[in-house]
């Protein structure tokens, strides 16, 4: 760790931007750059030593690429896979045979308007559901833990995929048993594809898994024998629980290597709790790159940056030109540091004190929440400076394509004049988190919306709290402004505070301590009844506390 902090750093990104469109870059200024320069120069070093090559999705086993139409059943299974070279780790899938095949946790792939007509069996000893994460559909095909699959039984899913090209993915959805399952391997992507997405593999010349590379961040705790560790104490089931390894794809110190081109990578917060702010840096500096998309697919044009915030649960589409890069050095993807603004124990907010031992412990000095620090968290704090994967960059065939000038035809987010339906975010300082005051009750609709309605929400987090990523099931989003963010995503911002990823269709928005965030959502949908969905935090942990709600669409 040095003792840069993130102004350093935030003073002096933006002079590498090319394009005009780029909210909230500042000039650098020299001692800053010198500090950056050293950070970045130590996720460098470390990325050196990654030998581990990066799994990318085959044609069949872990990750394989499945086409929807191809399968009509999944089992959630109890297996072994190899995740650290020479281990096996007990893990949880979804399993599928299919071609004389077997598939774990398969990478689907579908067109829109193709159906997803599949059959879940429960093959563990809990009760469990899928999710498809950002897919409109009805309640029932949701899978949103309002009803769960017991142990043994099976549940029919059957909906057409009406959303536009983007990575979406699926995971359990179980109350009570949401984090555990999915930290133990329930998680897996699922691509639509449209024309825009079509015509923009043609204008790049992409091929997944090749040229367009999905990248699912987890991070992870292992025990001696190679199991994976999921112990939270209380205060870690309220914070959130933190691993200390970090995996892309279940690859732990990947790396990869591609041609001197626009590589295309395809990017899921697949972590219970952890945030990233995702950068490509090379020489002691960051590389500029285009955010192409978002959860719920590509953006109208690409816009140049040079980092960003993930949060659990979303996904980024980005494209980055390695043609700008030395083609003597290679390219790391990092997590550069970040104050993980942990406000709830009520230390002062902005202060990068991350390196502090008791940052890992959360709820200190909080009523109710016993301070816990666990050693074994220490190199897995959340806003250290982390190398992900080495990109080495070898000769390739000659290529001129360029980005695109417009990626889609996603219009403008909504005016809307109407007073916001307010969902204000806090705990009750004793280890639950809330929505306006209320804790999770899967019996109560907290609310309810008519069935066409056009809404705005603002979402109001308090200033001692964490930084919540808010999920919406049944419906995208866009967001219309942000207000009162803490100096460092304001920083990131542009117009109306917004950050880039709110310049794209969202079913997650991170919401940081003291932010309002207003949202435009609009509740039209062809399903036929009172349909019911969750809005909750993505961070898992704590979604568990209480931090959902059950709202109601009015036929
Ligand atoms: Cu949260």
């Amino acid at each position: 760790m040095t003792t840069f902090t993130r102004r350093h750093f935030l003073g002096s990104i933006g002079a590498l931007g090319a394009a005009g469109s780029v909210p909230g870059v500042l000039a650098a200024s020299p001692g800053a750059a010198g500090a950056m320069t050293a950070e970045i120069a130590g996720i460098e070093k470390e990325a050196a030593g990654f030998t581990n090559p990066l799994r990318l999705p085959g044609s069949s086993g872990l990750f394989g690429v499945l086409p929807v139409s191809e399968f009509r059943e999944v089992q959630v299974v109890r297996t072994e896979i190899e995740v650290l070279p020479g281990r096996r780790t007990p893990f949880l899938a979804y399993a599928v045979e299919s071609g004389g095949k077997t598939f774990l946790n398969p990478a689907i792939l579908a067109r829109r308007g193709d159906d997803m007509r599949v059959r879940m069996t429960n093959r563990i000893d809990e009760p469990t559901v899928i999710h498809w994460h950002g897919l409109s559909v009805d309640s029932r095909n949701d899978g949103n833990g309002l009803s769960v699959v017991l142990p043994g039984r099976s549940m029919d899913y059957n909906f057409t995929l009406r959303d536009r090209s983007s990575m979406y993915w699926y995971h359990p959805h179980a109350h009570g048993f949401i984090p555990q399952q999915a930290y133990h391997g329930l998680a897996s992507l699922l691509f639509v594809e449209d024309d825009d997405e079509v015509a923009l593999r043609k204008e790049l010349d992409l091929a997944l898994g090749e040229t367009e590379i999905p990248l699912v961040l987890q991070d992870r705790e292992f025990d001696a024998q190679g199991r994976l560790r999921y112990a939270p104490t209380t205060a870690q089931s309220f914070g959130g629980w933190l691993g200390d390894r970090l995996l892309v794809n279940l690859t732990e110190r990947p790396f990869i290597q591609v041609g001197r081109r626009i590589v295309r990578f395809r990017v899921l917060n697949g972590s219970n709790a952890r945030n990233y702010r995702l950068a490509f840096v090379q020489g002691g500096r960051p590389l500029g790159f285009f955010l192409a998309g978002t959860d719920g697919g590509l953006l109208a044009q690409p816009l140049r940056i040079d980092q960003t915030f993930i949060a659990p649960g979303q996904r980024l589409d980005v494209l980055v030109d390695l043609r700008e890069a030395d083609p003597a050095l290679p390219v790391t993807l990092a997590s550069l540091t970040f104050d993980p603004m942990h406000n709830e124990g009520g230390h002062d907010q902005g202060h990068a004190n991350h390196a502090a031992p008791t940052m890992a412990g959360m709820g200190h000095g909080q009523q109710g929440v016993a301070p816990a620090v666990e050693p074994s968290h220490a190199m897995g704090m959340e806003g250290d400076a982390r190398a992900l994967m080495r990109i080495d960059l070898k000769q390739s065939a000659r290529y001129e394509r360029r980005v695109p000038a417009v990626l889609s035809s996603l219009p403008a987010a909504p005016a809307n004049a109407n007073p916001p339906r307010r969902m204000q975010l806090g705990h009750n300082g004793t280890g639950n988190w809330t929505i306006n005051g209320q804790i999770f009750d899967p019996k109560v609709a907290a609310l309810s919306v008519q069935r066409g309605a056009r809404e705005n929400w603002l979402i109001e987090n308090a200033e001692r709290s964490m930084p919540h990523p808010m999920h919406l099931h049944g419906f995208l989003f866009r967001v219309i402004e942000r207000l009162g963010s803490p100096t460092p995503v304001r920083e990131l911002a542009g117009a109306r505070g917004l950050l880039p990823q709110d310049q794209g269709l969202i079913d997650t928005v991170h919401v940081w301590p003291g932010e309002s965030v207003r949202i435009a959502i609009d509740f039209t949908h062809p399903n036929v009844g009172d349909q019911d969905y969750v809005f909750h935090c993505h961070t898992l942990e704590h979604a568990e506390a209480g931090m959902m709600l059950r709202y109601t669409v009015k036929a």
